[in-house]
């Protein structure tokens, strides 16, 4: 048996041509390509469990969207000519999220792909992997941002935590601002991030260290901000401090929203995780012995990102 492995091809749908960068039009970091890399490698190395998503309700995603949001997206998106491009003037919160005409559809397969691994994980299997996009953690109640429009993470969270509470460990190179603010009243679901200080990074206005949690959940959202620069060993010593807030929550569920956007190459971002240490602080998640769901979230590598979710996934297997 090895790790399920959650994907499907409608992904493709969206593939947008370029994101606005200072007024300038950029190539789009997050490509289709990320996702045929990591099955390319996957396939390679012997994870052959590979399973295409069922259909949910879309009420599913109402219970973490806006309605007028969710109609808003799929009506502009059906709207749009096969190579239109919308950067939209409601319901954003940065120039990183155009919508194209295939933008519905693949963010709603994205949904599927990540309530399909819940549900395993759910049914009893010790860990599963959606390999999705668009990534999520960057969308918000009403709004879009950062390459996502449903946020994935959040929509199997709050599936699972239904049956059970969840601690969710982000660790993506950017401030999930969109999951943190889904669960910061709540006492059901922890909220822990590292990623690399909002002073200097994307999405610049959270992630900060004084944002704690309210109401419920005060004391329940924990953020570790890191400097440009951070290498193996400093992240590992982040890590401890975050698996351990996750032990004293002792959850039900595990998501791990696993950006690979840390990794020393990447061409957006600025951290120096080196491929090995992939394995090892999947390990360290791996010894906390929880039913987990990995959701894949950013890492613009293309080349390198199968090697690097190759080696992520190999920290889970020693385990099993
Ligand atoms: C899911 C995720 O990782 N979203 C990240 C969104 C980050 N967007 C900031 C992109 C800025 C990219 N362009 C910088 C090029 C400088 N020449
Ligand atoms: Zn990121």
């Amino acid at each position: 048996m090895t790790i399920p492995i959650v994907y499907t091809d409608r992904h493709l749908l969206h593939n947008p041509p370029y994101e606005i960068y200072d007024g300038v039009k950029e190539s789009y970091a997050e490509k289709a390509k990320r996702l045929t890399s990591i099955m390319a490698a996957l396939k390679k190395n012997g994870f052959k469990n590979i399973i295409e998503p069922r259909k949910f309700s879309l009420e599913l995603i109402t219970q973490m969207h806006q309605r007028q949001y969710i109609s808003f997206l799929q009506k502009r998106s059906e709207g749009l000519k096969k190579d239109e491009l919308l950067h939209p003037s409601y319901f954003i919160t940065d120039t990183y999220a155009p919508i194209t005409n295939g933008t519905y559809d693949a963010a709603v397969s994205a949904v599927d792909v990540v309530l399909t691994a819940a549900e395993l994980v759910q049914g009893g299997e010790p860990t599963a992997y959606a390999v999705c996009r668009p990534p999520g953690h960057h969308a918000e109640y009403k709004s879009m941002g950062g390459y996502c429009y449903f946020n994935n993470a959040a929509i199997a969270a709050e599936y699972l935590s239904k049956k059970g509470s969840v601690a969710i460990l982000d660790i993506d190179y950017h401030h999930g601002n969109g999951t943190q603010s889904a669960f910061y009243d709540r006492s059901d679901v922890l909220y822990v991030s590292i990623h690399a200080d909002p002073a200097d990074a994307y999405p610049y206005i959270s992630g900060f260290v004084d944002e704690q949690g309210v109401r419920e959940g005060k004391g329940l959202n924990k953020n570790y901000p890191l400097p440009l620069g951070t290498n193996d060993s400093q992240y590992a010593e982040t890590l401890n401090k975050a698996l351990a807030d996750v032990r004293k929550f002792n959850p039900k569920y595990l998501v791990v929203s696993a950006g690979f956007d840390t990794y020393q190459h990447d061409p957006i971002c600025g951290f120096r995780l080196t491929i090995p240490f992939y394995e090892q602080m999947a390990q360290s998640i791996a010894e906390l012995k929880l039913p987990t769901l990995i959701v894949q979230e950013g890492g613009y590598n293309v080349k390198d990102l199968g090697d690097i979710a190759v080696s992520f996934l190999k920290g889970f297997k020693k385990s099993e």
